[in-house]
Formats: C-alpha cells, sequence, structure tokens
C-alpha cells in the first residue's frame, strides 16, 4: 500500500456553472460519494484546499488577466472570454483555491508526507493560457503546479502526462519552449475538434524541441489504440525523459459514456492507463506522482472513474 493524499474541499462546489453546463458541481459531489460508498476515506490522507499565493499563479498568467478575472468574477457577470467559461461571484476564488490546494499536495508529496495524491478540483485548469480562459479553464493548475515544483523543490526534470480527451493546450504552452518539462497529450481529433490544437507536428519550440509530444486519437477508438500508444511510444519516450516527479493531467471524458467525446475507452482502460503511469512512477520518480483532475463529465461513470483511480494510486487491489 501507498501513502495516496486526496484533496478535497466542499468549496470547489462553489464555483456555479448554471444550468445545463457539463462542468458541473455535481462532478465532484459523485466522485467523493464514489470514494466514500467504496471505502476509500480512510486509506487516504484528506488535504484541505487553502489560496495559492499569488505569486504562484503569476508564475503562469498575465498579471492584468488574473485583476480582470476577479474583477469580473465578483461583478456578477456570467461568462468571461467565452460562454463556455461560466463565472459567479465564487468563480474567482474557487479557482485560486484549486491552485493552493493542489500546490498543497505537491508539497506533501515531497516532504514524503504522502507517496502521491489525487487532486479533486474544479474549475480544471489546461485549457487556461496565459492571458485567457478557455474550455471551463481559468488558471492552468498543472503549469502552475510544476513552475512551483521547479522553483521551490528545485526539481529539474518533470513529466506531464494529459489524458483528458481535450488537448492541454494552456499546458502545452507554457513549457513548449522548454527541455526540462516533457508535456505528453493524448487527446481526440478531429471530430468533437476542441480546442483544435494538438497536432503530431506540435513537437516543442527552440529548445524544448523534442519535449512537447501529442497523439491525436480518431472519435471512435478505445482501449486498443491507448494500450498501443503507451506501450509503443509514451513508455519509451518517459523512458529516455526519467521524471522526478509525474503530474498527471487525469480527464476521465474519453470514457465510451462520456457525452462530450466521440472516444470510447471502458473503465478498466483508464485503469489500465493508471497501472502503467504508477509503474513509470516508480521506476523513474520515486514514486512521486500527482493527478489533477481535469474533465470528465458522465456523472454515473465518475464514481467508479474515482474510485478505481484512487485504489490504483493506494496500489490497492482492484
Ligand atoms: N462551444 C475540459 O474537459 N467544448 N474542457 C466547446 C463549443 C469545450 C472541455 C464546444 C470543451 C472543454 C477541461
Ligand atoms: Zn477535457
Amino acid at each position: 500500500m501507498k501513502k495516496t493524499g486526496l484533496l478535497y474541499d466542499e468549496r470547489y462546489l462553489n464555483h456555479n456553472t448554471g444550468l445545463y453546463h457539463p462542468e458541473t458541481p455535481d462532478r465532484l459531489r459523485v466522485i467523493y460519494k464514489g470514494l466514500t460508498e467504496a471505502g476509500l476515506l480512510p486509506k487516504l490522507k484528506l488535504i484541505p484546499a487553502r489560496p495559492a499565493e499569488m505569486k504562484w499563479v503569476e508564475s503562469v498568467h498575465d498579471k492584468a488577466y488574473i485583476k480582470r478575472f476577479r474583477e469580473l468574477s465578483l461583478s456578477g457577470e456570467r461568462t468571461f472570454d467565452y460562454p463556455d467559461n461560466q463565472i459567479c461571484t465564487e468563480t474567482f476564488d474557487t479557482a485560486i483555491l484549486a491552485v493552493g490546494g493542489i500546490l498543497d499536495a505537491v508539497r506533501l508529496v515531497m516532504t514524503g508526507d504522502v507517496d502521491n495524491a489525487f487532486c479533486a478540483v474544479r474549475p480544471p485548469g489546461h485549457h487556461a493560457e496565459y492571458d485567457k480562459a478557455m474550455g471551463f479553464c481559468y488558471f492552468g493548475n498543472v503549469a502552475i503546479a510544476v513552475r512551483y515544483l521547479m522553483s521551490e523543490w528545485d526539481i529539474k526534470q518533470v513529466g506531464i502526462i494529459d489524458f483528458d480527451v481535450h488537448h492541454g493546450n494552456g499546458t502545452q504552452h507554457v513549457f513548449e519552449e522548454e527541455a526540462s518539462v516533457f508535456y505528453y497529450s493524448i487527446h481526440e481529433h478531429p471530430s468533437f475538434a476542441f480546442p483544435g490544437t494538438g497536432r503530431v507536428f506540435e513537437k516543442g519550440v527552440g529548445l524544448g524541441t523534442g519535449f512537447t509530444r501529442n497523439y491525436p486519437v480518431l472519435p471512435g477508438q478505445g482501449d486498443k489504440e491507448y494500450e498501443k500508444i503507451f506501450e509503443t511510444d509514451l513508455l519509451p519516450m518517459f523512458d529516455q525523459f526519467k521524471p522526478e516527479v509525474i503530474i498527471v493531467s487525469t480527464g476521465f471524458d474519453a470514457h465510451m459514456d462520456d457525452a462530450i467525446s466521440g472516444i470510447k475507452v471502458s473503465t478498466e482502460g483508464f485503469t489500465w492507463i493508471m497501472q502503467r503511469i504508477m509503474e513509470l512512477a516508480d521506476k523513474y520518480s520515486n514514486g512521486r506522482l500527482v493527478s489533477v483532475l481535469e474533465g470528465g463529465y458522465s456523472l454515473t461513470r465518475l464514481p467508479e472513474l474515482a474510485a478505481n483511480h484512487v485504489k490504483t494510486l493506494l496500489n490497492d487491489s482492484l
């Protein structure tokens, strides 16, 4: 068994996206209920949320953007940059609590208080750009976590695995010129082509060339395709890169029952994926792994997906 942290806080429910938005507080409600009913809570170290220090948010985002987001959120305005990005008066504070909680989870992994952690946060982060909210995302949660690791913990090689069904454009853009952060994304393309980036030819820029890897997957594909990608491409790449810490952008929206995508990964397929990532972390990263929730919208499947995910982090039997 491993020591696994769970970042969860009821304040993550306060970001209200209105009626009929897929990125709803119910996602976290059913995840927490799923973990509870699977008997996992007593096995986890609960990490509460706390506000992030602004310097970490500013390590990835434009100060004027942060100010604009805070003001618009507090103003009672309902959308920010795109109609997809619903906001309420609590959205800014919730986004700051997501970042702060994740940084705490990273800290606990680095001090060895836990081996790894699952961060069940809202709002998600991987689409957020330097000065623009996109795709239900406001702050680049994972990118900020990586900046924190590099400047506060002297980590020099970070691996990011993003298996959310959408391309993490925001995360990629932060690190595409750097050779010390390997960003690997598997995502659907073309079909439901949001955000449209993440083409095979996007391989990094300048010194970062070769440290961004995009693997687009056609709609209709599922477990077999993901197994092929891991065995023939992702795992060999990380065998070369040897990350000191692995950060996972965990999206469950490639699930066959998730209405937002045409990808058909099964519940067991997600477990298989996470088992391979755990093996990588054990091999190169001293087990240090932080999983950060991105998308995943099937309220009926999220409980089992989250429970299996956490059992895999715990090295518990499935
Ligand atoms: N309005 C995440 O899974 N769909 N974001 C755009 C056109 C946006 C998904 C449809 C999907 C964003 C974190
Ligand atoms: Zn997604």
